[in-house]
C-alpha cells in the first residue's frame, strides 16, 4: 500500500523542525525548545520511522548514532593534504612573517594586510566529506597525508549536521575542515565519572576527546561530551568558493556549522597583536582549552 502523502509531509515537518531545535541548541547555544517538547517530536518521529522503516534516510535526526560497532578503522587518503600551521613565537617572528608576506605579494607598504585571527583549539583536526549536502565521510588527519574512517563517530557529535542547511551555494560536494575538542565542563563530569566507576583519568580535554573519536563502538562516542568547530574549506565541487577566508566562516556558519565567538577580522600587524593579547586576556575563562591563536591572510587570491 502507498505511503500516505501527508505522513511523509509529517516525517519531513518533524525532521526540518527537529533539526532546526538541534541546531539552536548544540550550534548555536540559544535552546528555543523546552526539552521536553523536544522529546516528544523525537518521539514520534521514531514512531513514524518504526513503523515505516522505508523511509528513513541517513540524513534524519534518528540516524546519529546508527551503525553496529567495527572492527578496525578504514585508512582514508586525503586528496588535500591536512596541513599542520607554522608558528611564530615571539613579537619578532611575528612581525617577520608580515613583512615577508606583504613582499612576497607585492603588498603596498602602507596599507595592513586583511587577516582573521582565530583561537586555536587544542583539539583533532578532522575533515567531513558532504555530497549534496549529506555528510558522507569524516576522517582524521594521521600524517595529513592519509587518515582514519572515522564517519560513524563523528555522526554522534550534535554540532556536526547530518544535512547542511541550504544556501545560496550548493556544492556538490563540499570537504569542511575543523576541529573535534571535548569542552573543560563535559571534561570534568566525565572524569568524574570515570573515578566513580574505578576507570583510569583522562589526562587533558584532547586526549578524551581522541580516546571518545577511537572508540570502536560509536554508542560510547555518543555519550562523550565532543563538540566541532569548523574552520576551512578543503574541496568544493559544482560552486564558487568565496572571496575571502571571514566569507567561508560566515558561509558555514549558515550552513550549520558552529563558529567560535573569538575570530576577530582587521588589517595589518598591530591589529593582530591587539586580537593576540584579547584573546591571552580571555583565555582562562573560555569554555574550552586553546593553544594558540590562528592568523590567516583574509583575502583567497593572496
Ligand atoms: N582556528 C584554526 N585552527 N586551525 C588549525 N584554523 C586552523 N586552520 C588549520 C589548522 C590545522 O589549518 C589550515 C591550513 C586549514
Amino acid at each position: 500500500m502507498p505511503v500516505p502523502a501527508t505522513l511523509i509531509a509529517r516525517i519531513d515537518e518533524l525532521r526540518l523542525a527537529l533539526r532546526d531545535h538541534a541546531h539552536r541548541y548544540y550550534v548555536l547555544d540559544e535552546p528555543s525548545l523546552p526539552d521536553g517538547e523536544y522529546d516528544a517530536l523525537y518521539a514520534e518521529l521514531l514512531a513514524l520511522e518504526q513503523s515505516h522503516p522505508e523511509l528513513v534516510t541517513p540524513d534524519s535526526p534518528s540516524q546519529r548514532v546508527g551503525a553496529t560497532p567495527d572492527s578496525a578503522f578504514q585508512t582514508i587518503s586525503h586528496s588535500v593534504p591536512m596541513l599542520s600551521l607554522d608558528n611564530a613565537l615571539t613579537e619578532g617572528e611575528w612581525l617577520a612573517f608580515d613583512q615577508r608576506a606583504r613582499e612576497r605579494l607585492g603588498w603596498d607598504l602602507s596599507v595592513g594586510l586583511p587577516y582573521v585571527c582565530e583561537p586555536k583549539f587544542d583539539g583533532l583536526a578532522v575533515s567531513l566529506i558532504y555530497r549534496d549536502g549529506v555528510l558522507v565521510q569524516a576522517a582524521t588527519r594521521g600524517d595529513g597525508q592519509s587518515g582514519e574512517d572515522i564517519t560513524a563517530n563523528i555522526r554522534t557529535i550534535r554540532s556536526v549536521p547530518l544535512r547542511l542547511f541550504q544556501s545560496s551555494i550548493e556544492p556538490s560536494l563540499l570537504e569542511v575542515r575543523g576541529e573535534v575538542l571535548m569542552p573543560q565542563e563535559g571534561f570534568e563530569r566525565l572524569n568524574a565519572q570515570q573515578a566513580e566507576r574505578g576507570d583510569k583519568l583522562f589526562a587533558n580535554p584532547r586526549n578524551a576527546a581522541a580516546g571518545a573519536l577511537r572508540q570502536l563502538d560509536p554508542n560510547i562516542t555518543a555519550q562523550r561530551p565532543l563538540d566541532f568547530y569548523a574552520y576551512a574549506v578543503a574541496q568544493i565541487e559544482g560552486a564558487e568558493w568565496p572571496n575571502s577566508h571571514g566569507q567561508t566562516l560566515s558561509w558555514l556558519a549558515s550552513l550549520g556549522f558552529k563558529q567560535s565567538h573569538l575570530v576577530k577580522q582587521g588589517r595589518g600587524p598591530v591589529f593582530v597583536q591587539q586580537a593576540w593579547q584579547s584573546l591571552l586576556d580571555a583565555r582562562e575563562s573560555l569554555p574550552f582549552a586553546i593553544d594558540g591563536m590562528v592568523v590567516k591572510v583574509d583575502d583567497r587570491q593572496l
